[in-house]
């Protein structure tokens, strides 16, 4: 048996940021116009009229300040409200293939790494912008990596899913390195004409590199352990297939796109995933002491709070887990994977720390980690 470790993270950031305020200009701007457009029906009670968003509360109600995408324009005009992403010719790399090399170089750099050192590829993501060819596979060939690529989709919790993946593969000898990315296009399935959730989500890439510990460099992170949980919940859906398809814009269409009951999976997530972090750990033989730092799934600042606080069993400080919402906002797998690598770069050797994620499905995954090095 060889040990998997964690060698280095990578991360690309879209190049346009949507504030609050330009969010919610749009949607208001939006929802005016449905509301005349359909006054007749309004006024008769046939319909509700749209009632305007509010920056303060989603601001309260989530933690999130603003979000990166990769087309503002399309989602903040009233008349398109989604990102306008042109087609691209067979030939051309994807647009979701191309986020995660960005990303994936990011976290070879970091680690010295060759593409000729790598043996497999998983692209783990919520959203894939296609069924086949894998992702994965014009990752590996854009990187020239040899061996194998596959991609998986377990929603907010693919990355920690991934890392497990690739985990038993080093174990079991499959790969030696194993590349795994998460970008993540979430703005393509958002519901932007939707005012409980517009909001929610944020477009980014991420990658990790786990490697047998022989081969990896000197300051790494251990992998301690890792857990996986799944629990079927209709609470969040996304029913967009092969055998059905939204509009182009969405609208008409709610369903073929993200729609959450919110209120419940905050109430149901919450206690699952803390007890999952609390098993886990006394499995392991960690406590909450011995926990410096924890980098969580990054969907609401407040069930982060409440989940912190259960598993410290007190109030948890910005340092003990840190949020990126106020500008990435929810970047669904990706949003542990850019707390980790954004916060934790102050580790001392022997110092451990938890990558969490939990979602759709439900699914949830817990990796702990220890610095080396
Ligand atoms: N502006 C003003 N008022 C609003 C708005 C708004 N934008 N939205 C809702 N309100 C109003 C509501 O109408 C309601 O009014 P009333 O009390 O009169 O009925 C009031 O505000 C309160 O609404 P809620 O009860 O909905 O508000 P909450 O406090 O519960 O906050 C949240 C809403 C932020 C959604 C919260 O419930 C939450 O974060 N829940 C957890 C969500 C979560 O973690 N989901 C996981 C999703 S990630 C995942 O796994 C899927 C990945 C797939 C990626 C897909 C990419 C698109």
């Amino acid at each position: 048996m060889t040990n998997p470790v964690i060698s280095a993270t990578g991360l690309w950031t879209p190049p346009h940021s949507i504030s609050n305020a330009e969010l919610v200009a749009s949607y208001n701007a939006w929802a005016d116009i449905w509301n005349r457009e359909n006054e007749a029906e309004i006024k008769s009670g046939l319909m509700d009229p749209k009632t305007h968003s509010s920056v303060e509360f989603i601001e309260k109600a989530s933690g999130i300040k603003s979000r990166f995408v990769i087309d503002k324009a399309g989602v903040i005009d009233p008349d398109i409200m989604a990102p306008r992403i042109p087609e691209r010719p067979n030939e051309q790399i994807s647009v979701l293939a191309e986020m995660a090399v960005l990303a994936a170089r990011d976290a070879m750099q970091a680690a010295g790494r060759k593409p000729e050192e790598i043996g497999a590829v998983i692209c783990a993501a919520s959203n894939m912008q296609r069924a086949y060819p894998a992702m994965a596979i014009e990752v590996q060939q854009a990187l020239g990596i040899e061996g194998f690529a596959f991609d998986m989709n377990v929603a907010c919790s693919s990355a920690t899913f991934g890392i497990q993946t690739a985990a038993d593969f080093v174990r079991a000898g499959h790969a030696k390195s194993v590349l795994m990315v998460n970008p993540e296009i979430c703005s393509g399935h958002l519901n932007f004409t939707d005012r409980d959730s517009h909001f929610i989500f944020g477009d980014v890439a991420t990658a990790v590199l786990i490697e047998n510990e022989a081969m990896a460099p000197a300051a790494h992170w251990k992998i301690l352990g890792t857990k996986l949980k799944t629990q079927f919940s209709n609470n969040i859906r996304n029913n967009f297939g092969f055998l059905n398809r939204a509009a182009p814009d969405g609208v008409g269409a709610p369903d073929k796109l993200f729609l959450q009951e919110g209120r419940k999976v905050f109430r149901e997530v919450v206690p699952m995933v803390a007890e999952m972090i609390g098993e886990h750990m006394g499995e392991l033989g960690l406590t909450p002491e011995g926990l410096r730092r924890m980098w969580l799934h990054q969907a609401n600042a407040n069930m982060n709070r409440l989940i912190s606080a259960k598993v410290l069993g007190r109030e948890a400080a910005e340092d003990d887990s840190p949020t990126v919402l106020d500008t990435y906002a929810n970047t669904s797998s990706a949003g542990s994977i850019i707390a980790f690598h954004k916060h934790s770069g102050d580790f001392k050797p022997g110092e451990r720390g938890l990558i969490c994620s939990f979602g759709a499905g439900y699914s949830a995954g817990t990796v702990f980690v220890e610095r080396t090095g």
